[in-house]
């Protein structure tokens, strides 16, 4: 077994430290921003995890979240990241891998909101097949000060109490984060993490943005269940029931 699928099966997280090319950097960057500032396109799948708590008037998105980008936005569909990612996924969990879905996730510059330490398996539907890979790859260069991703592994699969943060915002969980590993990343590299692994990031701090794209993938047979369930993840997050 390779060393990447090896740690990402006995750790639950591995960095590949150059997914991208530079170019494919530049273009992904380029559709991101658009995304970004064209809000009436992505009216019903776009919010704040930070949660809507300040004012109307004062209202600025500290940590924005793009469910589906690629349903409005087809340069993304079409890009080629989604290729290589998956060829990812099939090497790490299986052939019978599958994009779920996608999303961004944008920290704009001084926004100092940290992403609360979660799971993701805590916003899914319980499936019978529990393989999952989440592709978090950084469109800009990341470390602790701008929000790179930090990773717990978790040696159950089981998911911890989680409530979320008011006014709509992200789920968290509290759980004892001691032994947590930063992943600092250049530009085009990404990490993959499974449904249970704990994560977070920092706020960032600093004058630039902190760009993610997220590509979910896991079995074909499970997304085929999700979808009869009616799960698409366009809509409202919503806690484990
Ligand atoms: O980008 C972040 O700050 C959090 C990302 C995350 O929670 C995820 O990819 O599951």
């Amino acid at each position: 077994m390779d060393t990447f699928k090896k740690n990402f099966l006995s750790e639950g997280y591995v960095a590949i430290p150059e997914l991208l090319t530079t170019d494919e950097v530049k273009e992904l960057q380029a559709i991101y921003n658009q995304l970004l500032s064209e809000k009436e396109k992505t009216i019903g799948l776009r919010s704040d995890l930070a949660g809507n708590t300040v004012a109307e008037n004062e209202k600025m998105e500290r940590i924005t979240q793009i469910m589906r980008p690629s349903l409005v936005e087809e340069k993304l569909q079409n890009h080629h990241v989604y290729q290589k990612a998956l060829q990812w996924a099939k090497q790490l969990l299986g052939d019978d891998m599958d994009l779920d879905f996608d999303m961004l996730i944008n920290k704009a510059p001084h926004t100092n909101t940290e992403t609360p330490w979660h799971q993701d398996a805590a916003y899914w539907i319980d499936l019978p097949d529990k393989r999952a890979a989440s592709c978090w790859i950084a469109l800009d260069n990341v470390h602790e000060e701008n929000g790179c991703m930090w990773f717990l592994p978790v040696k159950e699969q089981e998911v911890l109490p989680h409530q979320s943060l008011s006014g709509g915002g992200a789920l968290y969980c509290n759980s004892d984060t001691t032994g947590a590993q930063a992943v600092p990343l250049l530009a085009g590299g990404c990490t993959f993490h499974d449904g249970f692994t704990l994560h977070y990031s920092k706020g960032n701090t600093t004058n630039g943005p902190r760009r993610a794209l997220i590509l979910n993938f896991r079995p074909k047979q499970m997304i085929l269940l999700e979808r009869e369930q009616g799960m698409d993840h366009t809509g409202d997050r919503k806690k484990r029931s």
